[in-house]
């Protein structure tokens, strides 16, 4: 297992030498920010990022995301071109050694929250999702600067796609995915490079958007369309954490002994009722996920791919970027590690 951390490079108020600081990261997980979204990710510019990251002694690890083209989802003529420019990138990444990709497959908006800040009584905060809140949210009004959220779009590109989506269900949304992965997934097999998707987030629909990465069927789906390693998916604990139907940590054995899982965002959420859920302190207690189970499965099934601390809370009067402040993602990468070492000698002892 490898621990990594994200960073969103040089803009990033947290720079790498303070990720240096916390023991046991040495992998990093980041992406180029000034490529258009479609374009050919310029194997200079990783360059250029992998040295910097060298440079503070980490390995460059993931690259999350290069997003894919809303035009490849929703399967519109131009894909093919769009296609070949992702495969390019692929191999761009692959022939510097950088050997997983995460992705995603959602509509028009990434991860949703609507709440950013949600306070607690000990004077932090955190992200939270209330499903009833999103009939409040006016797309004419809103500011589109939330993050993961389409903010290259200006409004009228935004409503164009909403209103495209409306002749795409589920059923077409996978066909589209599964003609991407055809084209993509040999190119990274060739090139060493293991796609993970990441999970819709939250797992279900929103603004009556199909979204497909929901739950264990879905999986299933995904890892039957190409039988291949390079065909993967990013185990994102608090994404599946919000579908309370999930037994995450038999999916996670499942996939993992497939050799399907090559990256994980460990983070835990806490639900109020259903579809309502905040993010939740890291440890088991706090949250509705297992996160002690879900690393001894880990240990047991001999997980040796990359895992990185998700979303953390704003304590200690840290402000920043929702979810990606240093002090609570780095406990819990404390906490992953003492897990970690105590249930691995636990086992070796037995
Ligand atoms: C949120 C992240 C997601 C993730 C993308 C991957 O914090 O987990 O934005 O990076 O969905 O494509």
């Amino acid at each position: 297992m490898e621990i990594a951390f994200r960073w969103y490079g040089d803009k990033d108020r947290i720079p790498l030498k303070y990720i240096r600081q916390i023991p046991k990261v040495t992998g990093i997980v980041s992406a180029l920010y000034d490529v258009a979204v479609g374009e050919i990710w310029p194997k200079d510019k990783i360059i250029n990022v992998k040295r910097k990251i060298e440079a503070e002694g980490f390995k460059f690890s993931v690259i999350e995301s290069i997003p894919v083209h809303e035009d490849i989802k929703l399967g519109n003529p131009n894909r093919d071109i769009l296609i070949d420019n992702y495969c390019q990138s692929i191999r761009n990444m692959g022939a510097l050694g950088i050997q997983i990709l995460c992705y995603n497959f959602m509509p028009v908006f990434d991860w949703v929250r609507t709440d950013l800040a949600k306070k607690y009584p000990n004077g932090s905060n955190s992200l939270s999702y209330d499903n009833s809140k999103l009939k409040e949210i006016d797309f004419k009004t809103i500011s589109l600067d939330l993050p993961g959220w389409a903010t290259n779009y200006t409004k009228e590109e935004l409503q164009y796609y909403l209103n495209a989506y409306s002749k795409v269900d589920n059923e077409i949304l996978w066909l589209n995915l599964e003609y991407f992965l055809r084209k993509v997934i040999p190119v990274a097999e060739e090139y060493g490079v293991k796609m993970a998707i990441h999970p819709d987030d939250p797992p279900w629909s929103i603004f009556g958007l199909p979204r497909i990465i929901t739950d264990e069927v879905a999986l299933d789906r995904l890892v039957r369309i190409i039988d291949s390693p390079s065909n993967g998916i990013t185990f994102c604990t608090g994404s599946f954490g919000a579908n309370l139907k999930m037994d995450l940590v038999k999916v996670i054995r499942k996939f993992g002994m497939l050799d399907r899982i090559p990256f994980i965002h460990f983070r835990n959420v806490k639900h109020i009722a259903e579809k309502q859920f905040y993010e939740s302190k890291h440890p088991t207690e706090f949250g509705d996920v297992n996160m002690y189970e879900v690393v001894k499965t880990l240990i047991d099934i001999g997980f040796d791919g990359v895992i990185r601390p998700d979303h953390g809370r704003m304590i200690w009067g840290e402000t920043g970027r929702p979810g990606y402040g240093l002090y609570d993602r780095a406990l819990g990468v404390m906490y992953l590690v003492g897990l970690w070492e105590g249930i691995s000698k636990t086992f070796q002892s037995n």
